[in-house]
């Protein structure tokens, strides 16, 4: 019946004219079923309506070939959007407690938080920027996820078998980062790139002191696949220049082994506009080329080995004069105030989007790597290899206003955001790329205006080395007039864009506000590369040792209470509808350790654990386990209650805890 729908719906529109803007002629004549048509014509929806309509619709109980995995901004948190429906499926908690998640209150989550604080400051949010999906041969492999938090410079890891955050690590020498997280093609390294130039380990210095003392600094976090953890005794950074490098991507294929980053300020402003100075603005622009750096990491990683770094707050620095010695630094010029550099699926090139200038700059890796060989290079001021423009570019295509990221798809097609503009630029790439499409090479195709101001650009797959092309997202940071007025702060607007047809054939489909954040970038994975799990594997799994807990028990049988002196130890049951035990007596002053095991092995039943006034609040999905631990220290009559609607007696699910005075 459903599927009968579909198909006079794509007839109607095949008869109707997909490409046309007057309203559809919503008649029985136009092939459209009369009441569709009635519907279309009430709503006054052109035939571009219905063919996005057609496009995304996504029938109760049907999946979404694609996730999406966004950053969640000043959330500090992740998204999970299902494409094309682009219905939100989840919010990851990262690195702001997610009481959802029942991240950061009083759980395992406590522990991981921990580890991002500072020696003496907790911090409970982060300004998360880019996702990397981890990688196998350059394809995502759908295993772990890493994002940055720029305001703090740190990086969490989360495994993708239950979509939880395991790891926050803290960079010891950087207070902020941004051009990270992206991973090399066999997530050798998590790599973490800087931005705004600080003394490495950011103490005190002079700003007078700033072409002296401060650094930029990237990190190569290694990752230990088996262990799902980044390893920081074997992870490196490299002390570069304090330009402010911004973003990064990996070389793969040909040029697997490499690593480019954009910067800007290449003229060490240091702002002051209060003291009569250029402003950071005026002063980071003055210059028409700042620098791509570019990092041979195979080779980095050989000197770290060596030994030929020094630890600084415990983290592998290698110098940047060692940097310069080994060949591991070069630089090229690049447009003024450069934003993204994306690298091709073959890893022939390095596209770069210069905000301020119009075009897209092509860098051939080929090229860097024959003007590295036949050496004699300048250097710049702190003694960098600098390669000329001429010879390390391929070309240059003009875009429009305000270019900033690109993707790519499998047809030879690239991607640009025009900040600007407010547009999405398709323009072919050349070289292998060449016969994949019937336009010039390097050429612009179509430029599709979006609402509004287009921030990054994400496309299917589209950082892989076989990028699939069909949908691509435009991440939007102004919506303005394109909803309901919910007051002067207005949410984000992701807007999906239907790439699959070449030429200039790509329609806007769908508009979806992200109410909650700003998020930066997004990578879009297969969803069948996923291999989550539907429940924990046994019961009594611990999410944050990926094995079963040894406190775990397995029937309500075996739930206890035992004191020892002013320590009460409870090994507590949750099932379908109650807690084993539902009385709890304590003194004021006990010192509690309460281990949760959610006996459940059916899909969905998760229970919540709230306990009233203390501040604890547990997700227990099915077969997990949970240790919470704390002091007794107000007296009175509390519940425990079950904050998952679980059966027709979830409002029974609870208990007493009373504390004695
Ligand atoms: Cu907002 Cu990648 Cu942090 Cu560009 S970044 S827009
Ligand atoms: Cu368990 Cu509600």
């Amino acid at each position: 019946m459903r599927r009968s729908l579909i198909t006079l719906l794509v007839l109607a529109l095949l008869a109707v004219g997909c490409g046309g803007k007057s309203p559809a002629a919503a008649t029985p004549e136009s092939g459209l079923p009369a009441d569709a048509a009635e519907v279309a014509a009430e709503r006054g929806l052109t035939p571009d309506d219905v063919y996005a309509a057609v496009k995304t619709y996504t029938p109760s109980g049907q999946l979404d070939p694609y996730l999406m995995i966004a950053s969640g901004g000043q959330s500090g948190q992740m998204l999970v959007v299902g494409v094309p429906s682009m219905r939100i499926l989840k919010v990851i908690g990262v690195f702001t407690p997610e009481p959802w998640q029942g991240y950061g209150f009083g759980g395992s989550g406590n522990e991981i938080l921990k580890g991002g604080d500072l020696p003496d400051q907790e911090i409970r949010w982060g300004d998360t920027h880019h996702p990397g999906l981890s990688e196998t041969a350059g394809e995502y492999d759908g295993q772990f996820v890493f994002i940055n938090d720029k305001a703090n410079a740190r990086l969490a890891v989360v495994d993708l078998r239950d979509f939880e955050t395991k790891q926050i690590v803290k960079n010891p020498n950087s207070m902020i980062d941004h051009g990270g997280t992206f991973v090399t093609p066999n997530t050798e390294y998590v790599v973490e790139g800087p931005q705004y130039a600080a003394p490495i380990g950011s103490g005190y210095a002079s700003l007078d002191d700033y072409a002296d003392l401060y650094r930029g600094l990237i990190t190569f976090w290694k990752f230990d696949r088996v262990t799902g953890r980044v390893d920081p005794a074997k992870s490196f950074q490299i002390e570069l220049p304090p330009y402010w490098q911004d973003l990064c991507d990996a070389g793969k294929g040909v040029s697997d082994g490499w690593v480019f980053c954009n910067s800007f300020n290449t003229e060490l402003a240091t702002g002051g506009v209060e003291l009569g100075n250029p402003s950071f603005e005026a002063g980071t622009t003055k210059n028409d080329t700042d620098y791509l750096h570019i990092f041979n990491w195979k080779q980095a990683e050989q000197v770290f080995q060596a030994g030929q770094f020094e630890t600084i707050n415990g983290m592998a620095v290698i110098r940047m004069q060692t940097a310069i010695d080994e060949n591991i630094l070069y630089f090229t010029p690049e447009p003024k105030s450069p934003h993204g550099a994306d690298v091709t699926p073959g890893g022939e090139y390095v596209v770069v989007g210069g905000k301020l200038d119009p075009h897209v700059t092509i860098y051939s890796f080929e090229k860097i790597q024959a003007a590295i060989a036949a050496g004699g290079l300048a250097t710049d001021q702190y003694g960098v290899p600098v390669i000329p423009l001429d010879a390390s570019m391929e070309a240059q295509v003009e875009l429009g206003l305000g270019p900033l990221h690109t993707v790519y798809d499998d047809k030879g097609y690239a991607y640009t955001s025009l900040f600007l503009d407010s547009a999405v630029a398709r323009w072919t790439l050349g070289g292998p790329y060449s016969d994949k499409h019937a336009e010039e090479p390097w050429t612009l195709v179509q430029k599709l205006p979006v609402q509004y101001n287009i921030g990054h650009i994400a496309a299917a797959e589209g950082d892989t080395a076989s990028p699939d092309g069909g949908y691509v997202v435009a991440l939007n940071k102004w919506s303005i007039d394109r909803f309901a007025n919910v007051g002067p702060l207005l949410p984000q607007n992701f807007q999906l864009i239907d790439s699959s047809q070449p030429g200039d054939q790509m329609r806007l489909l769908y508009d979806m506000p992200i109410g909650m954040a700003e998020p930066h970038y997004a990578q879009i994975i297969k969803a069948d590369k996923i291999k989550a799990f539907e429940v924990y594997p046994e019961v009594g799994w611990n999410p944050e040792t990926m094995a079963v807990d040894p406190n775990a028990i397995t029937a309500p049988d075996q739930a206890r209470i035992e004191r020892n002196g002013n320590q009460v130890e409870i090994w507590m049951a949750v099932v379908r509808s109650h807690f084993t035990p539902e009385q709890v007596e304590l003194k004021q002053g006990d010192h509690v350790i309460w281990h949760l095991t959610n006996l459940e092995r059916s899909r969905d039943a998760t229970h919540g654990f709230a306990l009233s006034g203390y501040n604890i609040n547990l997700s227990l999905e099915p077969g997990e386990t949970q240790t919470i631990e704390f002091d007794a220290h107000m007296s009175g009559t509390f519940n425990y209650f079950c904050t998952e609607f679980c059966s027709a007696l979830h409002l029974e699910m609870v208990g007493y805890m009373l504390v004695e005075p």
